[in-house]
């Protein structure tokens, strides 16, 4: 969190590069270098411990909205450049939509904006629920001490984007052994490189024999759009691994944050059991207030010299923004640090802004209902079943969250 320097980049001597080694933070505490640099240095340069030089942090508001919605600014061109970065290695594979700009984005994206609409969605809503309902039967049936990560938040989501996607019960346990790995700043390079390889070849495998099988799976959504020319084949399968894994891991974690952050503010759990009609407004602060991830994602590269903040980025640079730190801008969210279920107008961007604004955040949003939702009205007295203190975090994550979640009712 202090300023350091290497000995081995032209940031050496640069005493303004913040060098970030990315603790691996408990429970819902928020990184402290970001806290800094939101109020001290909104537009600040940092080094990240994998990858080459630095990139730009832009951590306000108003100027995270200006970057990811500005053209000027390319995902493309981030492909093939070793950005400095929090993994060592790139989570997408070639050809993936959170590598292209627009036309190719749009083209991309068109795709599956049909999987997400209205009509599949409520489908999909019964689907999570009674996948929720079996999981909870389960649940019951082992008895209190039961780890809620194994019972819930890893099979629940895993679940509702496999039936989306097609992907058959048989080969979701390979599903969450490659999100884990890919997703991961703690494999090494080349465990993350192997299971991406895996992950292209299963889904090139499933895509294949989609073809032509007039199922509404978004695995046959992708084969139609190879067999009318508007994806190529390593896009439909980039895309269906991004969707797969993300889908399901950003879920998983996020979701378990959100049992946490219920279980240790037991009047919010109050309100929200004395009025089940807060849950949307709840699931949404939720969403604002808990750090989702470690450091940040992925970069886009200023394609021209742009000024962001009052500060001017330099053509060719590569610029980082913070979803967290926008989510706790006291300009936009008045007392930030406080989770509170009243915020009538919370405009939070946990699911990015602009062109690549999250597909799936209806989906997502319905399963963190139906996941908080159905644990209390199952379980009226779910409580941890170990101090909070003593529950421990996965190390090494891009997404944060707990390892396990050990529960009692
Ligand atoms: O899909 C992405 C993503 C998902 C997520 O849950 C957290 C993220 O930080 C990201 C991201 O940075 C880039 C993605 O493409
Ligand atoms: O966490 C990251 C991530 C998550 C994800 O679900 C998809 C992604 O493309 C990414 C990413 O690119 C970088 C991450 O740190």
């Amino acid at each position: 969190m202090t300023t350091t320097t290497t000995t081995h980049t032209d940031d050496a001597a640069d005493p303004q590069v913040h060098f970030w080694a990315v603790p691996d933070l408990t429970g819902l505490d928020f990184d402290p270098l970001l806290a800094k640099l939101l109020h001290e240095d909104p537009v600040a340069r940092i080094r990240l411990p994998h990858g080459e030089g630095h990139a730009w942090l832009v951590t306000r508001y108003e100027d995270v909205k200006f970057v990811s919605m500005d053209p000027r600014f390319s995902r493309q061109a981030v492909y093939g450049r070793s950005v400095t970065r929090l993994a060592p290695h790139f989570i997408p594979l070639e050809g993936a939509v959170g590598f292209a700009d627009p036309p190719d984005h749009t083209r991309i994206r068109r795709v599956v904006a049909r999987a997400f609409v209205a009509r599949a969605l409520r489908t999909l809503r019964e689907t999570a629920q009674d996948v929720m309902d079996g999981l909870l039967d389960r649940l019951e049936r082992h008895g209190p001490g039961a780890d809620l990560m194994t019972f819930v938040n890893r099979p629940f989501p895993l679940a509702v984007v496999s039936e989306l996607m097609g992907v058959p019960e048989g080969d979701r346990p390979l599903m969450a052994r490659w999100g884990d790995t890919v997703i991961s700043a703690a494999a090494g390079r080349e465990a993350s490189e192997r299971a991406k390889a895996e992950l292209s070849r299963y889904f090139t495998e499933l895509i294949g024999r989609s073809h032509g099988t007039g199922k509404e799976t978004l695995a046959a959504v992708l084969a139609d759009a190879l067999d009318d020319g508007t994806l190529e084949e390593h896009e439909a399968v980039a895309l269906a691994a991004l969707i797969q894994i993300s889908g399901a891991h950003a879920v998983t974690n996020n979701s378990a944050n959100m049992v946490y952050a219920l279980l240790t503010h037991p009047e919010h759990l109050a309100r929200l059991r004395a009025e089940p009609g807060v849950l949307p407004r709840a699931v949404d602060e939720l969403l604002r207030y808990i750090p989702h991830r470690n450091a940040v994602g992925l970069s886009r590269i200023a394609l021209e010299d742009v000024e962001v903040g009052g500060v001017v980025i330099p053509e060719g640079d590569p610029v980082y923004v913070s979803y967290l730190t926008a989510n706790r801008d006291p300009s936009v969210f008045p007392d930030p640090e406080t989770l509170d279920f009243d915020r009538r107008y919370n405009p939070h961007v946990s699911f990015g802004h602009g062109p690549h604004f999250c597909p799936g955040s209806s989906l997502a949003r319905i399963e963190s209902e139906i996941l908080v939702g159905s644990l209390w009205s199952r379980f009226p007295d779910l409580r941890l079943a170990v101090p909070a203190q003593e529950i421990r975090w996965q190390r090494g994550a891009l997404i944060r969250g707990p390892q396990a979640l050990p529960v009692a009712w």
